[in-house]
């Protein structure tokens, strides 16, 4: 994919703010910290579009990036990170439910995970939400370059069947591992559409 533009289009706290245009959607969700922004950087090659940071729980809204002019991509704030306030972490699980069930824009979420960590509860829960939203899916694992090869097919094996047997496909923001095959799988999905 020959990425021309990539503009940050809005934040949205509640389903109101949600961009009205029929475009279709990507959305990359996971947990807090697992590397969400920096995969978004890394397919658009731009660095900072969407905020990165080494202190979690950093983005807090679901932020709509319009690439191409042609197709959206949203990035989900992070779960499971035990210092972001109560009613925050409360209402995460309702605007992914919310999104995921309702969104007719969506055509694909990308689930991402750490490639050197088990899934947690929140991902077996997510996993279970996406299943229910009957649309298309995929597992990402990322940080990938900090892992060796041998450790790398071992954890992916292990997060397939952990996750019930979905594909999972290793990717690195710092290498670019996993780049050209997780575009491939953005632009079918949107030519299905
Ligand atoms: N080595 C390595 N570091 C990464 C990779 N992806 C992200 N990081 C680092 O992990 C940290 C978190 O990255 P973010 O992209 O901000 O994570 P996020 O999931 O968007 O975080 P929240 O929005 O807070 O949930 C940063 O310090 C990144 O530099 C990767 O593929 N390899
Ligand atoms: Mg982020």
């Amino acid at each position: 994919m020959k990425v021309v533009t990539a503009e940050f289009l809005k934040s949205a706290f509640k389903e109101d703010d949600w961009p009205r245009d029929s475009k279709p959607e990507i959305a990359f969700l996971g947990r807090s910290n697992v590397g969400k922004s920096s995969l978004i950087n890394s397919l658009l090659s731009v660095r900072g579009l969407a905020r990165t940071s080494s202190t979690p729980g950093r983005t807090q809204s679901l932020n709509f990036f319009l690439i191409n002019d042609q197709f959206k991509f949203v990035d989900f704030p992070g779960f499971g990170y035990a210092r972001v306030p109560r009613e925050i972490k409360s209402s995460w699980g309702e605007m992914a439910t919310g999104y995921l069930a309702k969104r007719r824009q969506l055509v694909l979420s990308i689930h991402i995970v750490d490639s050197r960590h088990e899934p947690t509860k929140q991902d077996l829960q997510l996993h279970e939400w996406l299943e229910e939203s009957n649309k298309p899916r995929l597992v990402v694992a990322t940080k990938s370059d900090k892992l060796s090869n041998n450790e790398l097919r071992k954890n992916l094996e292990h997060i397939a069947r952990v996750l019930k047997n979905d594909s999972v496909l290793a990717y690195s923001a710092k290498s670019g591992r996993g780049r050209d095959e997780l575009w491939r799988a953005i632009k079918s999905a949107i030519q299905s559409v």
